[in-house]
């Protein structure tokens, strides 16, 4: 994105609705009014429409909804989350993007935004179901010089993320459910996928995949009885770009928090939206079922399990059926 077409999404953001005229525009960028025409032409083909009035100039007066680069970069409030976006229409999957452009060396805080997913993925080789125009199919590249260990932390970071943007831009309270699931009224609403690529000891990048059900109406037979939407929830459209804005708005506080003084401060809230802590639970792990109550996570974000014989068992990856 060049750094004038940047700066008129800024004049138009913090104009609001307000007209501003060409000439005040050519006098901002420094540049002509052919070439502020020549902008606002490309910003009408990417489907931005902006209103044109003689004396009075230009405004935006709405947005098809699209999570477009120009899109969630008008009036994002980051520093470094969503300055680079690969936006697409349409792809297998923004993982595998992402994993590539961390090869070419892409900057921390890259993202990547499709429309669709033709074969989106969840954990274990598991397909994500990633519907057209209707949900947020996104992965956030992030390069923190951390052991590897400490990666799945990030899943729990964007979920408190994803349930808080999510409150703030409806009127839903979504839950978490360790660990990489957000639930409402029980049924799924949004996953998590959390990759990285790393030596032994040191990470290159951790690739976190955040899928979002967010205007569907409905759901294939299959996905019914456990799937839901923000639309099916709330009976109202959300707009996709304002809840990806307000996502990487908190990624962005909640990964320097936790860069600065660890998981702990984190923990708390965390746990104040999860909904299998203190609930009696069955953890499919690789290594067989192991039940019990679910007492809490530790200070690394490992769910602690205690069983009937009162042994405290740390599990790092299971997926958890929740009994009361
Ligand atoms: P998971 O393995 O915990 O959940 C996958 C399971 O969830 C599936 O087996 C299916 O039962 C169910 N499921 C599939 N699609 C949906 C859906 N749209 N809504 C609710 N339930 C569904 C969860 O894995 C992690 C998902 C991450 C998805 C993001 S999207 C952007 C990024 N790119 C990519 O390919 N994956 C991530």
């Amino acid at each position: 994105q060049s750094p004038t077409r940047k700066k008129i999404l800024e004049i138009f953001t913090n104009k609001q609705n307000e007209f501003v005229s060409g000439e005040e525009l050519a006098k901002l960028l420094g540049c002509s009014r052919t070439a502020v025409w020549k902008h606002i032409e490309e910003l009408r083909k990417e489907g931005f429409q902006l209103e044109a009035l003689r004396k009075k100039g230009y405004r935006i007066i709405d947005t098809k909804d699209r999570v477009s680069e120009n899109e969630i970069q008008l009036g994002l409030k980051t520093k470094k989350l969503g300055c680079t976006i690969y936006y697409v229409e349409s792809i297998d999957s923004t993982q595998k993007l992402a994993h590539s452009l961390v090869q070419d060396g892409c900057p921390e805080g890259t993202i990547v935004v499709a429309e669709e997913q033709l074969n989106g993925r969840g954990r274990l080789a598991r397909t994500w179901f990633s519907p057209k125009y209707s949900g947020i199919w996104m992965s956030v590249i992030l390069r923190p010089t951390l052991p590897p260990k400490m990666s799945p932390q990030f899943t729990l970071i964007a979920a408190i993320a994803v349930v808080q943007a999510i409150a703030e831009n409806t009127t839903l309270h979504p839950e978490i459910k360790w660990p990489n699931d957000i639930l409402i009224n029980g049924k799924k609403v949004s996953g998590i996928l959390t990759e990285l690529q790393a030596d032994s000891d040191k990470v290159h990048a951790i690739i976190i995949g955040i899928g979002i059900n967010v205007n569907q109406k409905q759901f294939p037979d299959e996905l019914k009885q456990i799937a839901t939407s923000l639309f099916i929830e709330s009976g109202k459209e959300t707009k996709r770009s304002h809840l990806i804005q307000a996502i990487l708005e908190k990624i962005e506080t909640y990964y320097q928090i936790y860069m600065e003084k660890g998981f702990a401060p984190l923990k708390l809230l965390w746990e104040s939206y999860a909904v299998s802590i203190g609930k009696d639970i069955i953890a499919h792990t690789l290594n067989g079922d192991i039940i019990g109550k679910a007492i809490g996570i530790t200070d690394e974000g490992v769910l602690k399990l205690e069983d009937q014989d009162e042994k405290v068992h740390l599990i790092y990856s299971a997926d958890i059926e929740i009994q009361s």
